[in-house]
């Protein structure tokens, strides 16, 4: 671990693509720990910039625009703005949220770019790529599909067939085409600029394998790992007509690759702040620190150093702190499938419940491995520990002082021992919650903040001054202190987790911001200062709030199903002849009776009443329906169907069914009852 003393912090979260809104997973992965990271520091009195932005290049955003037939432009304004906005309203502190197409930003890449290619940094090359005949484009892998050749799934991507898995190259493809237009494609000659990373090797490893052994495990891992299967040259640019254009003579139509120009995006935020930008990017008295999610590690800790060092001017990150991923209700979170929390929706739904939010994605936060949020869990701790816990410490120590002492502190008088023990035991918990902020614990740090109210309702509990108060009234004067006491302390400690609710308990107390120095502190609240009025830090949230999110969630799980299996149709049979069909006689039938038929699983014994007789039919139908439920139902039957004996009883007749992609049988019925013996056709 290294223990070089720096002089100011720059902390940087990963530029949300601007191309949908922001969801739990990005909170709990990369903003929430950001924000407790940047608020702790300057809580310590720390000098600390903490920039952010939207990402507005990248493919994606190109595709989002087509399909809504608006510009590119449109889609990142709305999006920046979605998203500027819900970060502002759960209280991110960024002391700037800039945004990529900004003219800083364009001039800032286009002369990274043109630097490293003025020395030579790049090679150039030249390649057969995808192209769209019709859309008059080239192609990205992702936006090639076709046929799996190993599993037969018709809508296979050029990079991966998500039915088996298997990872496909777009040449592999049967029958591959253009997501863009629909249309053929084919191969063009183009020309692109690499930047050559095997020749950063060396500096990788010594950087990284031998000198930052202290970062996460899952970084430091996927480092060695992309380090150990040998760094190829990287394309830095690409043929779009969205992004920054290539800054040299010939190359119309090329744009910076956006995993170039992103990262640079945490430069050009730094410039849009402060005309003082260089002392944070180029001096090694700068603690750069990069929150970001796994996805990203490759590009933060292989691309952009390989980048930053060829230019040659800028610091390297001293941490990636990167998390693994958060699940939803057991399933990945997926912006397509609308498998989501969106920030901007749950602050419309849950207005005052942003620390609850805050507070549930850190206690959950995927540090070590991806983790699930459940709306179940998000009710228990919202009930059992903010409530429980935290509010209702804070408020007993409030409505206690207001009923004795008309809302004045009460001096301190001599301290027990155990009143000694417990402010003794606080200040152990603060360099316990330093160090796990300060290693990017936040989990546990989050723990020891809540601590303090723990400890501060334990002492309640234990010194009950509801019933002192009775025999020696002097003794609660020293125990509603102590209580106070911690309660300002509590206000600080939670600060950098829950900034809403810490600003409402200094409200309440009447004191003004606190530093992190108080920390520990008996000496907060002077006797005789007047207090305000107690009011409820959180409210116990009821089984109804959290039944209708979930109950959207089954809705939504409802509707991927039917367009999955809506997806999934089998191709058309062969032609049939119009008498072909004239042949089939297909009566609207009532069942009449249904048993099982014994020894097997699937059978079902059914009498039918088809209008022209009453019949028995076999159907292979009983792991769908129960006896019971079918009969009195009005069902199609093809009534001359061939006769067949199975299991000793002859089947006359055919009911018939739809199948769905999952297998999921339903009967058909016509939509009113008719009469049996009605002809379809
Ligand atoms: N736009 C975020 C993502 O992968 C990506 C981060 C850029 S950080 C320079 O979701
Ligand atoms: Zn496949």
């Amino acid at each position: 671990m290294s223990t070089k003393q720096f002089k100011r912090y720059l902390i940087t979260s990963a530029l949300p693509y601007a191309n949908g809104p922001v969801h739990i997973g990005h909170l709990a992965g990369v903003y929430v720990p950001s924000d407790i990271y940047a608020r702790y520091q300057r809580l310590k009195g720390n000098e600390v910039i903490s920039v952010c932005g939207s990402d507005e290049h990248g493919v994606p955003i190109t595709i989002k625009a087509r399909k809504e037939g608006v510009t590119p432009q449109d889609i990142v304004d709305r999006y920046h703005e979605i998203i500027k906005d819900a970060f502002k309203r759960l209280g991110m502190s960024f002391d700037i949220y800039s945004r990529t197409s900004s003219e800083t930003h364009r001039k800032t890449a286009s002369d990274f770019f043109r630097k490293l290619y003025d020395e030579g940094k790049f090679i150039e090359q030249t390649s057969m790529q995808f192209y769209d005949d019709e859309a008059q484009t080239f192609l990205a892998d992702r936006y090639v599909m076709g046929t799996c050749p190993k599993c037969g799934n018709e809508r296979a991507y050029g990079d991966q067939c998500e039915s088996c898995g298997s990872t496909l190259s777009p040449d592999e493809l049967i029958n591959p085409h253009s997501t863009i237009s629909g249309g053929a494609i084919s191969k063009r000659e183009t020309k692109h600029w690499y930047l050559p990373l095997d020749q950063y090797d060396p500096m990788l490893r010594e950087w990284i394998l031998e000198g930052h052994k202290e970062w996460k495990p899952n970084v430091y891992g996927q480092c060695k790992s992309w380090l150990d299967s040998g760094l190829q040259p990287r394309a830095v640019s690409r043929d779009l007509d969205w992004g920054i254009p290539v800054p040299v003579e010939g190359a119309e139509g090329k744009v910076l690759y956006v995993w170039f120009d992103a990262p640079i995006g945490y430069i050009s935020a730094t410039k849009d702040l402060t005309p003082d930008w260089e002392k944070y990017w180029k001096s090694e008295d700068t603690k750069l620190v990069h929150f970001i999610g796994k996805d990203n590690i490759v590009f933060h800790c292989i691309v952009f150093p390989s980048m930053l060092k060829a230019h040659g001017e800028y610091i390297l990150p001293e941490n990636v702190p990167a998390n693994e991923f958060l699940n939803l209700e057991g399933d990945k979170i997926s912006t397509s499938r609308n498998w989501a929390v969106w920030l901007h929706e749950y602050l419309d739904e849950f207005p005052g419940k942003e620390d609850v939010l805050r507070y549930v994605l850190c206690a959950n936060a995927p540090e070590t491995k991806d983790n699930d949020f459940t709306w179940k869990d998000y009710q228990a701790r919202n009930n059992n520990e903010l409530v429980a816990v935290l509010g209702n410490f804070v408020n007993r120590a409030l409505v206690l002082t207001q009923k004795y002492y008309d809302s004045a502190v009460p001096a301190l008088g001599e301290l027990t021992e155990y009143d000694q023990q417990t402010i003794a035991e606080l200040s152990g918990i603060k360099s316990s919650l330093e160090s796990n902020i300060e290693n990017y614990h936040f989990r546990e740090a989050l723990k020891d903040a809540m601590n303090f109210a723990r400890i501060g309702n334990k002492y309640l509990a234990d010194t009950e001054p509801w019933k002192v108060i009775r025999s020696d009234p002097e003794r609660v004067k020293t125990i509603l202190n102590v209580a106070l006491q911690i309660t300002a302390n509590v206000a600080v400690a939670i600060e950098p987790f829950m900034p809403f609710s810490s600003e409402k308990i200094l409200k309440m107390l009447n004191i003004s911001k606190l530093n992190w120095e108080s920390l520990g502190s008996m000496s907060l609240l002077e006797a005789g200062h007047q207090i305000g009025k107690p009011e409820l830090l959180f409210e116990k949230i009821e089984d109804d709030v959290i039944d209708a999110q979930l109950k959207r969630l089954a809705d939504i799980k409802a509707q991927n199903a039917a367009a999955e299996a809506a997806q999934n149709v089998t191709a058309q049979k062969e032609e049939c002849s119009y008498d072909d069909f004239q042949k089939m006689d297909i009566r609207v039938s009532t069942i009449l009776a249904a048993e099982k038929v014994a020894k097997t699983k699937k059978l079902l014994k059914l009498t039918v009443d088809t209008g022209i007789d009453k019949r028995t039919i076999v159907s292979g139908i009983a792991e769908h329906f129960t006896p019971e439920e079918l009969v009195g139902r009005q069902v199609l039957v093809l009534v001359n169907l061939a006769p067949r004996e199975l299991k000793g009883i002859t089947s006359n007749g055919m009911i018939l069914m739809a199948e769905d992609a999952s297998g999921k049988l339903e009967l058909l019925a016509p939509e009113h009852k008719t009469n049996n013996g009605a002809i379809v056709g």
